[in-house]
This record gives C-alpha cells, sequence and structure tokens, in this order.
C-alpha cells in the first residue's frame, strides 16, 4: 500500500466543515461549488453520527471530494472519499497520541478502508483553541520546539500529514514555512484564522495545503476568495 500516492496530494485548498454548526443549502452550495479542492468535515464538539451523516449526504450531491477527520469513534461513517485519524503529537496525554485511536481500532480495526485512511500528526499551536484544551496541547513551541516534532512526525513516524493547527487565530508562517521546508515524505497541512485572500496566500505560500473553517460561517464572500488566492500561489 502506497501511502504518498494519496488523494490528498494534490489539495491546496480545503474548506472544513463542522457538523455541529447549521449551514444553509444556499451557503453549502457556494461552498461545493467553489472550486475547492476538497470539503474536510470536523469539528472538536458535538460531532456525532447522525449530524456526521447528514453533512455528508448534503456535500455528496456535489463532485467536490469529500474527506472525514474521524476524531471519535462514534462519528465514523462510510461513504467518504477520504478518511484521516488525527494524532496529537504535542501533548503529554497518551490518550490523544494513541489512546483513544486504539480502542477505536480493537473494535473497527478490521472494517476500516485503509487504502483510504491515512493518520494526522497533529500540532496544535493556539492555546486558546478548543483543541488544544481539550487535549491539553503544548502550544508554545518555538522553533526549536517545532523542529524536533516535525522530525518526530516526518522521520521517525513518517506520517503522510503533519497539520499545523491554529484555528481561530492566525499562526506564525515562518514556523510552518520551516516545516515544508524540513519534510521528506509529509504534506504540510496549516489551518487557523484565514479571513481573506491575503492570508490565504501567505498561507499557501508557506504550506502544501490550507484549511479554510470558521469565516465559511462568518463571512461567505470572504471565505469563497481565498479559493482564488490559493490558486494563484505556485507550489515551491
Ligand atoms: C480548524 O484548521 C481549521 O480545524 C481552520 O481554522 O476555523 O480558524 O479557519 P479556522
Amino acid at each position: 500500500m502506497e501511502l504518498q500516492s494519496a488523494i490528498f496530494n494534490e489539495w491546496r485548498h480545503l474548506f472544513k466543515l463542522d457538523p455541529d454548526r447549521e449551514i444553509s443549502d444556499e451557503r453549502l452550495d457556494a461552498i461545493c461549488m467553489s472550486g475547492t479542492d476538497a470539503i474536510i468535515v470536523g469539528g472538536s464538539s458535538g460531532v456525532t453520527f447522525d449530524n456526521t451523516v447528514d453533512l455528508m449526504s448534503r456535500i455528496r450531491r456535489y463532485e467536490v471530494p469529500c474527506a472525514l477527520e474521524v476524531s471519535s469513534e462514534e462519528a465514523a461513517v462510510p461513504g467518504f472519499d477520504h478518511y484521516f485519524i488525527p494524532l496529537v503529537l504535542n501533548t503529554d496525554k497518551a490518550e490523544w497520541l494513541a489512546g483513544r485511536q486504539i480502542q477505536a481500532l480493537r473494535k473497527f480495526g478490521a472494517f476500516i478502508p485503509w487504502e483510504n485512511t491515512s493518520a494526522e500528526g497533529y500540532l496544535i499551536l493556539n492555546g486558546d483553541a478548543e483543541a488544544a484544551k481539550l487535549t491539553s496541547a503544548t502550544s508554545s513551541l518555538d522553533a526549536e520546539g517545532v523542529t524536533a516534532h516535525i522530525y518526530m512526525a516526518d522521520r521517525l513516524m513518517r506520517l503522510p500529514v503533519i497539520y499545523m493547527e491554529y484555528s481561530g487565530k492566525f499562526g506564525d508562517m515562518e514556523l510552518v514555512k520551516r516545516a515544508k521546508s524540513m519534510v521528506t515524505g509529509a504534506r504540510v497541512f496549516y489551518g487557523g484564522g484565514i479571513d481573506n485572500a491575503d492570508k490565504a496566500r501567505a498561507a499557501a505560500n508557506a504550506a502544501h495545503t490550507v484549511i479554510v473553517g470558521n469565516i465559511i460561517y462568518d463571512d461567505l464572500e470572504a471565505a469563497l476568495s481565498t479559493v482564488e488566492a490559493v490558486r494563484h500561489v505556485q507550489q515551491q
């Protein structure tokens, strides 16, 4: 099985939709028809089987690829194009790195579509984010700390994706660039605080893939402007 040829290797721009948040048909239509490379479904809390199935079936009316970030075993829903399993790398609480995941694998390991499933090594870098509080993440990493985590994720664990997560806040692009310059196999995802075309461009210059979340719900036009902005940034 060749993980490195995965579907997401060509993805530059993603919209992230939260099953626990309301979105109108009109807004969803605009997002799915925006030209984004894919939709990723996920959230830090309130994600259930029912609200995930509901959102997936609405996105499925469109051709856009759709991936699920499986953050709780109850919300593992079949029918997505790809599955990401988050492993939080910058926490002392092992349950978020491999504990809950192993509990889920005990039950569902034999049913997982492995060829469409990838681990995502998360670095949660905004201490105010819900995910940081939930997982007790050590979010204040300096350049040396990020470097060590990238060695761990990319060289030792050989994870296919490293997700630099600043959810709710625009992050330190120098750290993101550093991560991208270091990786040998992983793809660097960046998400957090992208709410206009300029920030989308800056993030697309720093990371392989940029993820736009909150602004979808707050300012649809601004969200849509990020698609075009990312498309015009050449991948280095
Ligand atoms: C959240 O990284 C994503 O998991 C996107 O962040 O919601 O701040 O855009 P925002």
